[in-house]
């Protein structure tokens, strides 16, 4: 694994460190927008006072705090893999090029000894899971690794309901920062209840702290709602992914090409509106990861 340089110094300092995903990048927005997006991400974290690491694979590497070439490369380029666990020996073994998903991510940041990751929404239990058995290998790497992930709750396109009962069967701590709700991407409230609703950065890593202090394993999820000027009333969105869910089932759309075209479809059929809250929770997210490991980092410093 190649951490950078500016990473790797920060880790061993136990400097505030945010790890970002790169299938957003990839896979989950269009050209320029993903590149911009990228770069924002990387500025939120900075302007909060924490270290971006992007990461993903890059010819067969497993890099941990991408360059900007690197970043540009996987904006850019059509050979770019989806990567959840069970791609990542093959994409390493066979020297290919890697975005990784929120699950391979949590692995190669948790082998880092990165604690906090953002992404936009993680992934979940698909709708029709009773019959397909599309979980997101996303809800278990979050049960099995030390890692604090700040999502804008679970993408909408999902089941709500049936992710929050996997993120319980796999022990994973479900907290909503300042809202009274899981958040449910591109709106800002499912009505869905979380096991705390913190106030604080400072809260969530004294949560944080205490899960790591019980050696529990396992992580924290942390809901984060879409902006208010950006997020996209239900009444509106609703209708849109039912439409973007009847055409993946049309065309048989299904397996890991599922989430990336439901959401290329939703921004077709919203216009575009979509993808503005995309970008906009995601660099929210970003900010928070930030604010959370500034708080970690803190702790750690009081040697608590
Ligand atoms: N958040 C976004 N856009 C995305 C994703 C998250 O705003 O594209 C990606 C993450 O990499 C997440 C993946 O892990 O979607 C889920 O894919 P799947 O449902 O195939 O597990
Ligand atoms: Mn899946």
């Amino acid at each position: 694994m190649r951490i950078s340089k500016e990473v790797a110094e920060a880790i061993v300092r136990h400097e505030p460190v945010v790890a970002l995903e790169s299938t957003i990048i990839a896979h989950g927005m269009p050209y320029p927008r993903n590149l911009e997006t990228a770069k924002a991400l990387e500025r939120a974290v900075r302007d909060e006072g924490a270290i971006p690491a992007t990461i993903a694979v890059i010819e067969g590497d497993p890099v941990v705090g991408l360059s900007e070439e690197e970043l540009l490369a996987i904006a850019t380029r059509g050979d770019v893999m989806k990567l959840s666990r069970r791609d990542l020996p093959i994409a390493i073994g066979l020297g290919r090029w890697g975005a990784t998903t929120v699950s391979a991510t949590i692995i190669l940041a948790a082998k880092a000894g990165i604690e906090v990751l953002a992404t936009g929404g993680i992934g979940g239990v698909h709708r029709g899971a009773e019959s397909t058995f599309d979980i997101s290998r996303d809800l278990p790497e979050l049960g099995e690794n030390d890692i604090t992930v700040v999502s804008s709750g679970v993408k909408a396109i999902l089941d709500l309901p049936k992710t929050l009962e996997v993120l319980e069967t796999e022990g994973v701590t479900v907290l909503s920062y300042q809202a009274p709700h899981l958040a449910d991407f591109y709106s800002q409230d499912s009505g869905l209840p979380v096991d705390y609703v913190a106030n604080a950065p400072e809260e969530i890593a004294r949560i944080v702290r205490a899960r790591r202090n019980l050696s529990l394993g396992g992580g924290i999820l942390v809901s984060n709602p879409c902006p208010s000027g950006l997020a996209l009333p239900r009444e509106k969105i609703d209708p849109v992914i039912a439409k973007a869910l009847d055409e993946a089932e049309r065309e048989g759309i299904r397996g890991k090409a599922s989430t990336p075209y439901l959401l290329a479809k939703i921004v077709e059929l919203s216009g575009g509106e979509s993808l503005e809250a995309n970008v906009a929770l995601a660099i929210n997210n970003a900010r928070l990861g930030a604010k959370i490991a500034c708080a970690l980092s803190s702790l750690q410093k009081e040697g608590r």
